[in-house]
């Protein structure tokens, strides 16, 4: 066999970005918003390095190791992440360029081919490796063109003939510009052509596998694209429409709910379905070239560009009946398709981008039930269809990975997935369940799926789960103590033995679900008064301000309050609509709203683990003059408004209702007397600036203390009760068990007890 350098290359890519053991370990890049040169100061200084060519207040962008990220977060500042591993991108950089000086023979993919170009390579494989390789023609397009494609499969082996083996199917250009497609397909052809017999992944890949490859479904429209009177621009067929446009999309003509949603009537347009189902030559051939393989269990459908995994359905939102199965592979080809750090995002077609009907992988899945995608390849638009060719490589290069990804999920004795989404935390005591789908694939389920529990520092124990029939189970999860948690995974077997776990590397990772008791403190859905002010000394706004209203609809204001019927009322700048957009906003500077004073510390006798204050809020300034340069701090005080700190800054212009939450941390640590106010400013060049806040929550996550007062461990003992009488009489703060201040009382007494009781 015929042994390139760039595969070896390849080879050494797939372990290269893997490992990361390079100087910026755990470094990441962070874009965190500052609002002083003070606090600009402190984040470079807090940061490995500033990666802002011109840092300034406002958003800097540092590198940051995970210690230096925990007390820049310490600060309060809002932080982003842009680059999650620095190494990682340093890594892959380095891989490329290693890869790229190792190719002695990457000069086709250097480059867009043509269609003879590509028929004449899918020649060269056959001619040269012809044991494994097999050109076939599935068809003839409107225009005449063969509709040329590849198999590829080891020779028989004893015990494993060609004939039995499992086919996969991938083809490119349906879409005549989408030029990246058929070299990506290519890329597959080469790499699994060159590779059997000396890459151990391309050799297993053709020895479990029959793998049909179709660079060019759309022959008509590519060579137009290509013609020296060219349309680079074309997307569809080349069928002459009545009315004298030209071209059906072969993507909207396939027969699976064919003529709904996301698809054209007219026939000049991008995405006109054609006059019926498989009206068109290119859709008929490959729709009787599938249906013609008996042993298809999957197919891609290459486009670009967007960098996405859709998975059915197109026609509908509706989820289809193997979700769980397809959002597994969804999760392993992102992981796949991120090997040169680029992102693919994966979720059902519709949903995800757009309704679209009559697309090819609703009729694969729908009319042949096998699993289908389409992958959306590079870039996310700064090029859109004229990729730059040096990006048909990594392209292809990433496309590779998910598709020995496909092939390795496709092996796999049986499908564990999640049929319940796992609660980040419960409510102690709180009786719950989890449900999980065991599907057989090249193996039997053997007995119940186990789900395998454990507190955290303690061991595994199984739990059996019970069949709500299907291939869905149940398994009856331990109530928790508050303040504890479960950390758990889930296994399944098969008749031979066979386990398969979820996580997929469990017990290295598991789920983990926390317990504890959420008390509100502070609710108010702004239908009475309860005690809201406006105004304060440095308010100097001349119109637009705050009151409590059911507000009339602006552009740029809402027409209801959040609260679900009967509330109506909120607090908004100036409710009446009046006679245009500006008529009764925020002009002139700012107009505050303070709340009442609130308490937010947790109930007697709970130890708080987290705080938080959410609301939901309207914020418009992006009408009009001088737009998107307001924005509302909104501030906390903790000390009955004697001082503020600013909790967050209001800028993001979405033109509905948004529910904010801010946990408070040490910097703005809860007491008694709490109170909030939000600033509406119009400042600098006159502009429209509307505010609304309803539904506001203040609520701690809180468990009751712990009758174990001398913190010794296990449970509450004798020594707990001397201990406790010892700092009782001594006055000592730590005996006033319900928190109430002064010197510790009979009620404190009381508590301890029921909490020692409790144990
Ligand atoms: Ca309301
Ligand atoms: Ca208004
Ligand atoms: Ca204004
Ligand atoms: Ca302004
Ligand atoms: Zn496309």
């Amino acid at each position: 066999m015929k042994h390139r350098p760039w595969v070896i290359g390849l080879v050494a890519l797939f372990t290269s970005v893997a490992v990361g053991d390079g100087p910026f370990d755990g470094h990441q890049v962070l874009r965190v918003e500052t609002r002083t040169l003070q606090e600009l100061a402190a984040v470079s200084a807090l940061s490995e390095t500033v990666w802002s060519c011109t840092p300034g207040v406002g958003a800097v962008d540092v590198q940051a190791t995970p210690a230096q990220r925990a007390q820049i977060e310490a600060m309060g500042l809002p932080v982003c992440v842009l680059v999650d591993d620095v190494q990682a991108l340093v890594d892959a950089e380095a891989a490329q360029i290693a890869m790229t000086r190792a190719q002695a023979d990457a000069a086709w993919f250097a480059t867009f081919r043509t269609f003879d170009e590509i028929h004449a390579r899918l020649d060269h494989y056959a001619a040269t490796y012809p044991a494994i390789c097999e050109v076939f023609v599935a068809g003839q397009t409107l225009e005449g063109r063969p509709i040329k494609g590849i198999r590829l499969s080891a020779p028989d082996m004893p015990g494993n003939p060609r004939a039995t083996r499992p086919q996969v199917l991938f083809n490119g250009t349906q879409h005549a510009r989408e030029w990246v497609s058929p070299m990506t397909v290519m890329f597959l052809a080469d790499s699994l052509a060159e590779g059997y017999g000396s890459v151990p992944a391309m050799t297993a890949a053709l020895t479990d596998f029959e793998v049909i490859l179709i660079p060019i479904v759309n022959a008509d429209g590519y060579v137009y694209t290509w013609a020296a009177s060219q349309n680079r621009m074309w997307r569809k067929n080349r069928r002459p429409n009545a009315g004298g446009s030209f071209g059906v999309d072969p993507n909207r003509n396939w027969g699976y709910e064919w003529g709904g949603a996301g698809a054209s009537t007219t026939p000049s347009n991008d995405t006109y379905r054609g006059p019926s189902a498989f009206s068109e030559p290119e859709t008929q051939v490959m729709r009787d070239f599938i249906s013609a393989q008996p042993r298809l269990r999957a197919h891609i459908d290459f486009h670009s560009y967007s960098q996405l995994i859709l998975s059915p359905w197109g026609y509908t939102p509706d989820v289809p009946a193997d979700h769980d199965l397809f959002t597994l592979f969804n999760r392993r080809l992102e992981t796949a398709l991120a090997i040169n750090g680029m992102t693919y995002l994966g979720g059902p077609s519709n949903t995800t981008i757009y309704p679209a009907s009559g697309v090819m992988p609703d009729w694969v899945y729908g009319a042949r039930g096998v699993k289908s995608w389409t992958i959306e390849l590079r870039d996310t638009g700064q090029t859109g269809f004229i990729l730059p060719a040096d990006q048909i490589l990594p392209t292809g290069i990433e496309n590779l990975n998910g598709v020995l990804t496909l092939l390795d999920t496709l092996r796999e004795p049986l499908y564990l997935t999640l049929d319940s989404s796992v609660p980040a935390a419960i409510a102690s005591s709180q009786t719950w369940s989890m449900r999980v789908k065991a599907r057989s694939n090249t193996a039997v389920l053997s007995g119940m799926p186990v789900a395998h529990v454990r507190n955290p520092g303690g061991e595994f124990a199984p739990i059996a789960a019970s069949s709500l029939g299907q291939d869905t189970f149940s398994v009856e999860m331990p109530s928790l103590g508050c303040n504890t948690a479960l950390e758990y995974y889930f296994e399944a077997q098969g008749a031979q033995g066979q386990i398969v776990r979820l996580p997929a590397d469990a017990p290295a990772s598991f789920f983990r679900t926390d317990a504890f008791d959420v008390y509100d403190l502070f609710v108010d859905d702004m239908e009475t008064d309860r005690g809201w002010t406006v105004g304060s000394p440095q308010d100097n706004a001349t119109a637009g301000f705050w009151e409590r209203a059911d507000p009339e609809p602006t552009p740029a204001q809402p027409g209801d309050d959040h609260t679900p019927a009967p509330g109506v009322l909120c607090w908004v700048t100036g409710a009446a609509a009046g006679g245009s957009v500006g008529a009764n906003d925020v002009d002139g500077g700012q107009t505050t709203l303070t709340s009442p004073v609130f308490s937010a510390l947790p109930p007697a006798g709970t130890v708080a683990r987290r705080t938080s204050i959410s609301f939901w809020y309207w914020y418009s300034n992006n009408q009009g003059s001088n737009p998107n340069q307001d924005t509302m701090p909104v501030e906390l005080s903790t000390d009955g408004g004697a001082t503020w700190q600013t909790m967050g800054i209001i800028s993001g212009n979405l033109n509905r209702w948004e529910q904010q939450t801010y946990t408070l941390m040490s910097t703005l640590a809860p007491t008694g007397t709490m109170r909030m106010r939000f600033i509406a400013r119009d400042l600098g060049g006159g502009s429209i600036v509307e505010a609304a806040i309803d539904d506001v929550r203040v609520y701690v996550e809180a468990c009751p203390r712990s009758g174990d007062f001398n913190g010794s461990g296990g449970a509450p003992d004798d020594a707990d009760v001397a201990d406790f009488f010892a700092a009782w009489n001594a006055g000592d703060p730590s005996a006033d068990f319900d928190g109430s201040g002064g010197t510790p009382d009979d009620a404190d007494v009381a508590l301890f007890f029921e909490a020692w009781n409790r144990g």
